[in-house]
């Protein structure tokens, strides 16, 4: 087979690899490629949007293929005069391109396929998007109505850059706007081959468009992208076959009713919701730099691929065959880039870079002089690794990034790190009434909103305890029934037990149907910056500290004690509180002193020894023991007569005079370490009420996951999930002598 590849970009190099490393490919030509595409094709000079040019190239050179890289041909339409050609091309036609080009037009086929999208108002003169402004509310979304190569966007809660960036898109030829919802929840860029009626999605990635760590700075073309999304495998298992039947099954169904077919890759941009998925965007081409790392883990020859859609044959193909690694792609920009990129500096150490394991170095703007590569465009490089999980193949990209010289150069250093870290997470379900502020791995945090004014109350908060379970840093596809009930129960339990020693923050059990029996009401407090731990039995973490130097938290401890020894007394163990994802520090006690001051830090201590002390009264009649517990602090503002966002002098709190009041989750099997007395024993692990059945199927051959590798841990069978559960309920059980009823 001989391939014509139009474009010029990393994008294109990457397709340029797959392709050339497709044995039926016996002769690749790029027009006009680049240097890195000229070490596996053969380029010709010329402009891909220039239509009888390249038809004239491929009718001439006898191709079986074109594959089209960038949009620019697309919308001059290189798919019309191909096809008119008789020349299988894969790409779609100018019509067909529409969804990419025009977002009015995208919405119009969404609306008429039923595909969740963003609400949005399309807007031709300044007063409709002022309205429509007032209609969506803040944050503002502004999108201009053509090709801006995602550049066109502003997001924004200042209403005045909306409407300035509105003025502008309209001040521009065929001035249109389109003003959406703002939608929340993580991204994801899912490839869906389409050849004008079969659709085949290929592995869902995610990208990087701001220029700096942490979404800073202004948008780019593309900083970064990983796939395979590990937190989507654990939260949304099903997402790419629901969105190929919800979202591109639908749209290529409605392009071909509309005489339009749609060939090609439809790149469908969702976000992850609270409501569920909804496009943010369609394009009518591979996504750069995501191309890079979803065509490194696809193993299928892709010319052959590529030619089945542009000849109708996709419902013939068998599945397609991936690498079950994880590839990291990171974009090395020139200095300037993306406001004014230097061009035309020397790039070096292109060979040592690509001799780093997994990686290769793929070309976007470069150039040769005099035999050396040279920087050539804003995005200069793609350097794109494979390896075991995302933490191989982060270290492997970095690892080649840092063996490349540019001057000025530079790179996001964040990509694919939240998900490394497990910290990505699809926001829990919208509640009426409600606004989501803070979504954790297992629970919610809500603002009620006044019904009248919509205004958030500052004052209070619901707190949500979802049914989900985390282990093993990882968060579990299955969840565990009445998991959230249990434990916002047995808190509130605890809250009464334990009422002479400290205020509790519960205002009321009222809540919302939808989380009955889960959810309370809460004052909202400052939270001390401390973790309070105390220990009654060692074990966990704070044996292991023990086995280092004898110490926990700081404290010396006496010698010959083992996993499951019981201390004379309760030792406050504190730990700094880690954001979320990483893990909690042992603080010693000057530490809680520093950060709380002398009289905060004694008080914490205290209440929190008298607690696990209380705890383990009650519970030694039952026959539990808690051998350690976690316990959470915050103050009322108001009580030292500031407000919800003064900063707060904690060394100057006087908890004689204060209240240190109770928060969160307490004495629960997840904050806290319940053992069965009449099986304790120390010197080897004990019988546990909490998720320990699931921790053991996990880590058991039958569960058949290696919890080393970067993999999502599987589905739990339904013996676990009801163990699991019992274990819980009889922990609430046993514990206050009610039976428990769940919402
Ligand atoms: C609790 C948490 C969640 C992740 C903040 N009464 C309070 N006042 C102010 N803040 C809090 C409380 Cl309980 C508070 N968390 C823990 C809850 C998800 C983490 F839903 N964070």
């Amino acid at each position: 087979m001989k391939v014509l590849l139009l474009g010029s970009g990393a994008r294109e190099h990457a397709l340029a690899r797959s392709l050339s490393l497709d044995p039926e490919v016996g002769e690749l030509l790029a027009l006009p490629g680049n240097p890195g595409i000229a070490e596996v094709a053969r380029c010709v000079a010329g402009d891909p949007a220039d239509v009888p040019a390249v038809v004239g190239v491929a009718t001439t050179e006898g191709v079986d293929l074109v594959v089209v890289g960038p949009e620019g041909p697309l919308v001059a339409g290189v798919v019309d005069a191909l096809t008119a050609a008789g020349i299988p091309c894969f790409g779609p036609t100018a019509a067909a391109a529409r969804l990419e080009g025009s977002k009015s037009f995208a919405k119009e086929v969404m609306a008429a396929a039923g595909v969740p999208t963003a609400a949005a108002h399309v807007c031709t003169t300044q007063e409709q998007v002022r309205a429509a402004l007032a209609a969506t509310g803040a944050p503002y979304v502004v999108k201009e109505d053509g090709l801006a190569a995602g550049k066109g966007v502003v997001v924004t809660d200042d209403l005045d850059a909306a409407l300035e960036h509105a003025a502008a898109c309209l001040a521009r030829s065929g001035g249109r706007v389109v003003v959406e919802d703002f939608l929340d929840g993580p991204e994801v860029s899912l490839f869906c081959l389409a050849d004008g009626a079969t659709v085949v999605p290929l592995a869902p990635a995610q990208d990087f468009k701001r220029v700096g760590d942490g979404d800073s700075g202004p948008n780019t073309g593309g900083m970064g992208a990983y796939t395979p999304l590990p937190w989507l495998d654990e939260q949304h298992p099903g997402l790419v076959q629901e969105v190929v039947g919800t979202v591109a099954l639908p749209t290529v169904e409605e392009m071909a009713r509309r005489g339009t077919p749609f060939t090609g890759v439809l790149y469908v941009g969702l976000a992850l919701t609270s409501a569920g998925p909804r496009v943010v965007e369609f394009n009518a081409r591979f996504g750069d730099p995501e191309t890079q790392s979803v065509l490194a883990r696809l193993r299928t020859p892709l010319a052959g691929i590529l030619l089945a859609a542009a000849e109708g044959r996709l419902a013939e193909l068998p599945p397609l065959d991936w690498s079950p690694e994880s590839s990291v792609a990171v974009v090395v920009a020139a200095q300037g880039y993306p406001a004014a990129p230097r061009t035309g500096d020397e790039i070096t150490g292109l060979d040592e870079a690509a001799t780093v394991e997994g990686v290769h170095v793929l070309h976007a703007g470069t150039a040769l002089r005099d035999g050396a590569v040279v920087s050539a465009g804003g995005r200069v490089l793609s350097v794109v690794s494979l390896g075991e999980g995302l933490s191989q193949a982060r270290a492997r990209a970095y690892g080649a990034v840092h063996r490349i010289h540019l001057a000025g150069s530079h790179v996001r250093g964040d990509i694919a790190q939240a998900a490394e870290q497990g910290e990505v997470v699809i926001p829990g379900p919208a509640l009426p009434g409600h606004e989501l502020l803070y979504s954790g791995k297992v629970r919610e945090l809500y603002a009620p909103l006044d019904p009248t004014t919509g205004a958030r109350d500052e004052g209070r908060l619901l707190l949500v305890a979802s049914d989900r379970v985390s282990a093993y840093d990882h968060i579990l596809s299955t969840p565990i029934p009445d998991k959230g009930a249990v434990l916002t129960q047995l808190s509130l339990w605890w809250f009464d037990q334990l009422a002479d020693l400290a205020p509790h923050h519960v205002v009321s059990t009222a809540v919302p149907p939808e989380v009955a029996g889960r959810a309370v009401y809460v004052r909202r407090l400052r939270m001390l910056p401390v973790e309070c731990v105390a220990r009654a039995y060692l074990t966990g973490g704070g044996l292991a500290e023990y086995h280092a130097d004898g110490t926990v938290s700081g404290l010396t401890l006496p010698p010959g004690l083992v996993d499951g020894s019981r201390l004379a007394e309760p030792v406050f163990t504190p730990s700094t509180k880690a954001p979320v994802g990483e893990h909690d520090q042992p603080l010693p006690f000057e530490g809680v002193v520093a950060l709380v001051g002398p009289r905060l830090a004694d008080r914490l201590r205290d209440l929190t020894v008298r607690i696990l002390l209380r705890g383990n009264a009650i519970a030694a009649e039952r026959g539990i023991l808690i051998a350690d517990t976690k316990v959470e602090f915050g103050i009322d503002p108001a009580q030292l007569g500031l407000g919800p966002d003064d900063d707060i002098d904690w060394a100057a709190v006087d908890p004689d005079r204060v209240d240190v009041v109770l928060a969160d989750e307490v004495l629960t099997p997840d904050s806290s370490r319940f053992w069965r007395a009449d099986a304790w024993a120390p010197g080897r692990p004990q019988v546990s009420y909490d998720k320990q059945v699931l921790r053991d199927w996990l880590t058991s051959p039958a569960s058949g996951w290696d919890r080393g590798s970067d993999t999502p841990p599987p589905a739990l069978p339904d013996d676990v999930v009801a163990l699991t559960r019992s274990r819980y309920v009889e922990a609430y059980e046993s514990l206050t002598g009610q039976p428990f009823r769940a919402g």
